[in-house]
């Protein structure tokens, strides 16, 4: 594995720019890909190897797969088992999932469950990784609520370019609760996995880490093919949002302004529905949606744009062609998931994101990763407020900050209360240059190491991250 010293001889100040979208100032020629020609695939769900009373085993091979992304042409990315993004695992609370890896790729891998509640040996800690022919099994007890959780690559430096390269899979978690609502399901209820890609015109998929507008900039991707179109009945869907970029921000709005409602975000299900125009996810994060197509006559074609142009993305998404009728038993209660109230916090603690002009370094606190150092001992079960601070203003970089293991709250940006789309259960939040963000998080049921990072994976690959060590 790279270490830190070659990362930064290979270019940190540059890297750290390019995935910087406030910075990125031009555009450039996009791929040979019409918009709208390819049909929005829908990734397999993974099925069991095996099934055991209260338990699902699975396994998944990491390796190179040719696939198609531009029409007509092969592109070679980093899979699990060959899908692009990964298969989607679906689990329920309370039955334990069990996934075997093996890594058959000529880079190391650690596979880390985003925003799921898990013993350290199984949450892919940056250095706690697969080699290359290796094996490793991670237990997932889905003690938590349902919830859109995804797995990617955690290899500490080599992150972002696996992600980048396929590395990401989403994990539909599911319960009781979630399924006595009556949202859409079944062929109602669909993943959009977003995220940009910097593809040649033979298809070749490019990353280099030192584009000033960021290795992923160029052709958004939704479940892997270029902004694609969706046939859809005019009734109610359900889409599990997950933005899997680099470090793209999409603020997603129907082009007709027509709302959508949101319904959850990282951590499950808002307690009540949010109508909305517009739907932000920025690097990592997830939203649920409902979009109600009934009002559109058969024939009719509407367009999902994203209206966060840093340079380099276009501003088309996805385009639903309503297609036929279709009957409707779905609903949007009211009333979804009431929010559990975690106590009154007993520590403060601050983090101060920044980057170091000198140095071209991202910076928590003053420092970068150290795998020997822990950058904070919180007790298990006692409530803490963590004051995360973004300095840069000179240079205006977001940064998404994403800990591993728990679901906190944001209790507010700047003094004040954050919109409705976050006030749930989140595990990743975009700090703006120059703000404050104050959450509450209680970590709960395990002790151990765990890390917190920038989800920008840019700046976590170039060591923006940091160390928890749970205590009893
Ligand atoms: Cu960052």
């Amino acid at each position: 594995m790279l270490n830190r010293r070659q990362v930064l001889a290979a270019g940190v100040l540059t890297a750290g720019f390019a995935s910087t979208p406030l910075l990125r100032a031009t555009s450039r020629a996009a791929a040979p890909a019409e918009p709208f020609s390819v049909r929005m695939p829908v990734p397999p769900v993974l099925r069991p190897a095996a099934r055991l009373p209260g338990c699902a085993i699975y396994h998944l091979t990491m390796r190179e797969a040719p696939v198609e992304i531009l029409p007509g042409r092969h592109t070679t990315v980093r899979t699990f088992d060959g899908s692009f993004p990964g298969p989607t695992i679906r689990a329920r609370r309370g039955e334990t999932v069990i996934v075997r890896q093996t890594n058959k790729l000529d880079v190391p891998a650690a596979v880390h469950l985003h925003g799921g509640h898990v013993e350290p040996q199984h949450d892919g800690h940056p250095m706690d990784v697969i080699a290359p022919g290796d094996s490793r099994t991670y237990v997932y007890p889905n003690r938590q609520r349902a919830a859109a959780l995804w797995y990617h690559d955690h290899a500490h430096h080599l992150e972002a370019e696996n992600v980048y390269r396929g590395l990401a899979g989403l994990y539909l978690l599911t319960d009781p609760e979630e399924e006595r609502l009556g949202l859409p399901r079944g062929e109602y209820e669909l993943p959009l996995l977003l995220r940009g890609a910097n593809l040649a015109e033979d298809g070749t998929l490019i990353y280099d880490a030192t584009d000033v507008q960021g290795p992923d900039h160029g052709t958004t991707l939704v479940n892997g093919r270029p902004t694609p179109y969706l046939p859809v009945a005019a009734r109610r869907y359900r889409f599990r949002i997950a933005n899997v970029s680099s470090g793209h921000a999409y603020v997603l709005k129907l082009r007709d302004g027509s709302e959508m409602i949101q319904i959850g975000t990282d951590g499950g299900l808002l307690p009540e529905p949010v109508r909305t125009g517009a739907v932000s996810v920025w690097s990592a994060e997830r939203a649920d949606v409902v979009i109600d197509f009934s009002r559109y006559p058969v024939g009719s074609r509407v367009y999902l744009d994203n209206t966060a142009l840093f340079g380099g993305e276009t501003r088309d998404v996805l385009r639903f062609d309503v297609v036929r009728e279709a009957r409707d038993d779905s609903r949007v209660p009211e009333r979804l998931v009431p929010l559990e109230d975690l106590g009154p916090a007993a520590t403060t603690r601050t983090f101060a994101l920044s980057f170091d002009l000198a140095t071209g370094r991202y910076l928590i606190n003053g420092a970068v990763f150290d795998p020997d150092r822990v950058d904070a001992r919180p007790r298990l079960g006692v409530p803490e407020i963590w004051e995360i601070t973004n300095s840069d203003t000179r240079i205006p970089i977001p940064h998404t900050f994403h800990t591993h293991l728990e679901q906190f709250r944001i209790l507010d940006r700047n003094g004040v209360a954050p919109p409705a789309a976050e006030r749930g259960r989140k595990d990743t939040l975009t700090v703006h240059p120059g703000e404050t963000v104050r959450i509450k998080v209680r970590f709960s049921t395990y002790t151990g190491r765990y890390v917190f990072h920038c989800h920008m994976l840019e700046h976590s690959a170039h060591a923006m991250m940091g160390q928890l060590q749970i205590e009893p």
